[in-house]
């Protein structure tokens, strides 16, 4: 589709609201806005007015209907949001006037947005790159104060500054490499070996720490997985019901009530969490059973956080011991269940497996001891999850890719500490270097030949 196109769309919710925004952008952005508003009491100047806001009604300029009651922005070319004319209009915000006021731009020379493309102009504009792009779409969906928080560091440039840094360390590094492969007997201060290397140390330590402050955003920005196991009729949907504090899941005396997994997003101190409720573990015959509990393993991996329940009102059964030895425990908070019935568990038995701060007991049903299971998650959270919070966001697709350019990086170290060719360095430095690129979504061969020959004088 051609960027030449003057675009516009509704840019707020669907349904009812105080105002809605139709927001055009492109070259005919005021020509069109011109034909069907018609200001209040104030003329606008529509060669010169820009960042200016103007109250009107839009009217349908064949048969002079009134559409709506408007305020109307014009946002002057280059300094918007996707660097065109934008015309934003305040419509209220009822399907009918939006949908109206949208008919209108459209049959007056613009054509319907697809989704993101006021964004991906922006970025084909320069104006902003892939990882504030995504950003935006990350502010959107934030679901925590948090996630807005990094969303929006994001998008002024919080993670790119980080990439830009840790590619010109790259390309610098290269640089200089390039430049002992191809001017060995010209009159520069070449590198010792030793400088080499504590440059790609360098470069290498940042990665890794990029690659950890990643997974903490993500996690803010995905939710913390919280997955509860334990025996069948332990109280496991129980205790998802009353953290959600709605009868999510269904409770039965019977054992092996749940059969699938059940997912709910809750907030702790402002951390989202998805809690996830599994099927009990046990051995078992019936083929929807075996299923179930095959699901429970699979979400015990992806698990960022174990509540293993058992009940204090019988004594530890093989199946608790199977499943207390199969936890990791790093990950695990042991919950001790209906502390309301009379108690039968030995709890001796549990300190070989866990230290006693990680053992809370509680009564899913009577809601004792809830309170304390959250503030014990969110310290988990905190403590074990997430080191510190820094503002920065990786997707998963960010990750992998950084994970390639750290290969790279490795093995050009591994060639230089073993006095191979330069030339390899180069080589594995170069890929690494132009992986980065598809992170920010730029290419990089100029600025590499822009830094080898800044190092020269002119007439070299
Ligand atoms: N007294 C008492 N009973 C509880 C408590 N929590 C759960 N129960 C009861 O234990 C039984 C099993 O509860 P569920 O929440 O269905 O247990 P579950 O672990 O999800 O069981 P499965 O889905 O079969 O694996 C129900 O009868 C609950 O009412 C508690 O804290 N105290
Ligand atoms: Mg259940």
């Amino acid at each position: 589709m051609n960027s030449e196109d003057t675009i516009a769309a509704i840019s707020t919710p669907v349904g009812y609201s105080g105002i809605g925004i139709v927001r055009i952008s492109g070259k005919k952005s005021f020509s069109i806005a011109k034909k069907i508003f018609h200001p209040v009491k104030s003329k606008i100047n529509w060669s010169s007015s820009s960042f200016k806001m103007f109250y009107g009604w839009i009217i349908n300029p064949e048969n002079k209907q009134r559409i709506d009651e408007v305020l109307l922005s014009l946002m002057r070319a280059p300094r918007t949001y996707t660097r065109e004319d934008i015309v934003e209009i305040n419509c209220h915000g009822g399907p009918l006037p939006l949908r109206k006021t949208l008919e209108l731009v459209l049959r007056y020379g613009a054509r319907l947005a697809r989704p993101g493309e006021f964004t991906e102009r922006a970025f084909l504009k320069g104006r902003i790159d892939l990882l504030q792009a995504e950003s935006v779409l990350n502010i959107i969906q934030a679901k925590t104060d948090k996630a807005l928080e990094i969303a929006l560091n994001q998008l002024r440039g919080g993670l790119s500054r980080k990439i830009y840094s840790l590619k010109d360390k790259m390309v610098d590094l290269l640089s200089l490499i390039e430049t002992e492969i191809n001017f060995p007997e010209e009159d520069i201060d070449l590198p010792s070996i030793k400088d080499k290397e504590k440059k790609f140390e360098e470069i290498l330590r940042i990665i890794t720490s990029l690659r950890k402050m990643g997974k903490e955003g993500r996690i803010y920005q995905e939710g913390v997985k919280v997955v509860i196991v334990g025996k069948p009729n332990v109280g496991k949907s129980t205790l998802l019901n009353t953290l959600l504090q709605q009868e999510r899941a269904i409770v039965t005396p019977i054992p092996g009530t749940t059969r699938d997994t059940i997912e709910e997003m809750i907030n702790i101190n402002g951390f989202p969490l998805t809690l996830i409720d599994t099927a009990g573990l046990r051995k078992v015959k019936n083929k929807i059973e075996i299923e179930g509990v095959k699901r429970t393993y699979s979400k015990i991996k992806e698990a960022d956080i174990i509540l293993l329940i058992i009940e204090g009102s019988s004594p530890l059964t093989k199946e608790d011991i199977t499943l207390l030895q199969e936890v990791k425990r790093e990950k695990t908070l042991l919950v001790i269940n209906k502390i309301d019935l009379p108690q039968k568990l030995e709890k001796k038995e549990l300190e070989s497996f866990f230290p006693e701060k990680k053992i809370i007991e509680i009564s899913a049903i009577k809601e004792i001891n809830i309170e304390r299971l959250k503030q014990k998650i969110a310290k988990f959270v905190n403590e074990e999850v997430i080191s510190s919070s820094n503002g920065i966001v990786i997707s998963i697709k960010e990750e992998e890719i950084l994970k390639k350019v750290e290969k790279n990086i490795e093995r050009a170290f591994k060639t230089l500490k073993e006095r191979l060719p330069l030339e390899l360095v180069a080589f594995d430095l170069k890929e690494g270097i132009n992986k980065i690129g598809e992170i920010t979504g730029e290419v990089t061969t100029e600025d590499i030949l822009g830094q080898i020959f800044s190092q020269f004088c002119i007439g070299k």
